[in-house]
């Protein structure tokens, strides 16, 4: 029998095969598994894995589930002859948590002008994506947003903030609106001196 001076080859396959979120992000663990071939050779003697490009190598016992977080998964395999395989990388991108988001409990306006309206959000993991207002804006990181309302009253708002793997939070307020006529303030005023 030659000398086995070939490498045997790894393989990563992913479970689910397609990430679950958005840009290529998870929204749900995936599990990856490493399978290793020698054909015509010694064969594979074992699979080791690392994250990250340093540290030491782990002696892979089984499939591998994800949790939060931005992975760099390596690994290859060593033949019975010793013959180390070069190592191989695959990324994964978990964000299993929704954005924080909080508005004000309500807004103030005027009939007929732009109202001013925003909501504080953050995303520790995939950061901040489409935001979604039900007054009919929408955008990547649109936290702010100003709206006309023609008539006085009040109107509810809410925002759908989503995180950019695809997490989503709602949060809602109040806007309330008046005419310049009934509070009494109009642009005459403003001139009047104390
Ligand atoms: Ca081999
Ligand atoms: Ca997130």
């Amino acid at each position: 029998m030659p000398a086995d001076t070939i490498p045997p080859v790894t393989s990563a396959s992913r479970d689910p095969a397609w990430t679950t979120g958005k840009w290529g992000w998870d929204v749900a663990p995936p599990t990856w598994t490493l399978t290793a071939t020698d054909e015509d050779g010694s064969g594979v003697a074992r699979i080791e894995y690392r994250f990250g490009d340093g540290g030491d190598w782990l002696a892979y016992g089984g499939p591998i589930t994800l949790g939060e977080g931005v992975w760099h998964l390596w690994y290859h395999a060593i033949d019975n002859a010793g013959n180390v395989e070069s190592p191989q990388m695959v990324a994964t991108l978990v964000d299993l948590t929704a954005p924080t988001a909080s508005i004000a409990d309500s807004f103030q306006g005027f009939a007929g002008e732009p109202v001013t309206l925003s909501v504080q959000a953050s995303d520790g993991t995939s950061g901040i994506g489409i935001v979604t207002w039900s007054t009919g804006g929408s955008g990547d990181g649109l936290t702010q947003i100003a709206h006309t309302w023609d008539e006085p009253g009040a109107y509810a708002v809410s925002v759908q903030v989503q995180d950019r793997a695809g997490n989503t939070t709602g949060v809602s307020t109040t806007v309330y609106i008046e005419s310049r006529e009934d509070t009494g303030e109009g642009s005459e005023q403003a001139d009047i001196e104390p």
